[in-house]
């Protein structure tokens, strides 16, 4: 609500994060075992990428606008505002958010000159960041999006409670987990693993199996419910 009256979240976003919860409620409110090996995947998959891109939509930045900055320094990774509901002034006041919370630079605000290709909403356009990254980890985001970074050639890493979206299926790694508890989890993995060699970290994070980890996440779902 608060992120609502900072001009920073869209109306929607009021509605994701309500769906988010009775995920997270369904989960025991608590990062599982397969949620943490996700994110560890999804951390050696952004430390071994050339051009790695953290997209921040409103919720997101309401959420933990300050571990996001963190997460891109422990990776050296850009980052960049890019929104559903798209408004100028949404999105300065989230790059804002991001400069308060200690970004150097926030890229994606104003000029977009690159279109992804088969996609008609307002996130179709990007900017050079996204355009040229070969890794982008996006939040809470529209399937018919993540879908089409996967068709332009990049690695897609998702944080999605729920564990049936399309972003879900589509990505390349999925973290079912609460962003707020995921992002925290992803930089400690980050320290943890920057020693690592890039074929070191490759080979962990293809070793992560996205289909069988969505699996035993709505099996939880499912038996929580029973
Ligand atoms: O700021 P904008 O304009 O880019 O708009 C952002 C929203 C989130 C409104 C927009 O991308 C949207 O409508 O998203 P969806 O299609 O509702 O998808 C959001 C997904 O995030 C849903 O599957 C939710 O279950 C999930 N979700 C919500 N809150 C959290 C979450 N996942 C992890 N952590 C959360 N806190």
């Amino acid at each position: 609500m608060k992120g609502l009256e900072k001009g920073l979240v869209a109306q929607a976003g009021l509605i994701a994060h309500g769906r988010g919860e009775a995920f997270d409620y369904l989960l025991g409110e608590k990062t599982t075992p397969w949620a943490k090996k996700a994110e560890e995947a999804a951390v050696a998959l952004l430390l071994s990428a050339k051009n790695p891109v953290i997209s921040v939509n409103g919720n997101a930045a309401a959420l933990c606008a300050r571990d996001a900055v963190k997460l891109a320094n422990a990776l050296n990774a850009k980052i960049e505002v890019n929104l559903f509901y798209r408004s100028l002034d949404r999105e300065m006041k989230i790059a804002k958010e991001l400069e308060k919370a200690g970004a150097k630079k926030v890229y994606g605000t104003g000029g977009k000159p690159k279109r992804i290709k088969n996609l008609s909403s307002a996130r179709r356009m990007i900017d050079n960041a996204l355009w040229e990254s070969d890794a982008v980890l996006i939040p809470l985001e529209d399937g018919d999006r993540t879908e089409a970074l996967v068709a332009a050639g990049k690695k897609v890493i998702a944080i999605d409670l729920n564990p049936l979206s399309r972003t879900a299926r589509k990505a390349t790694i999925t973290i079912v987990d609460n962003i707020t508890r995921a992002i925290p989890e992803m930089i400690k993995h980050a320290k943890k693993l920057n020693s690592l060699d890039r074929q070191k970290l490759i080979d962990l994070a293809y070793s992560f199996n996205n289909q069988e980890n969505l699996s035993t996440m709505e099996s939880l779902i499912r038996k929580s419910l029973k």
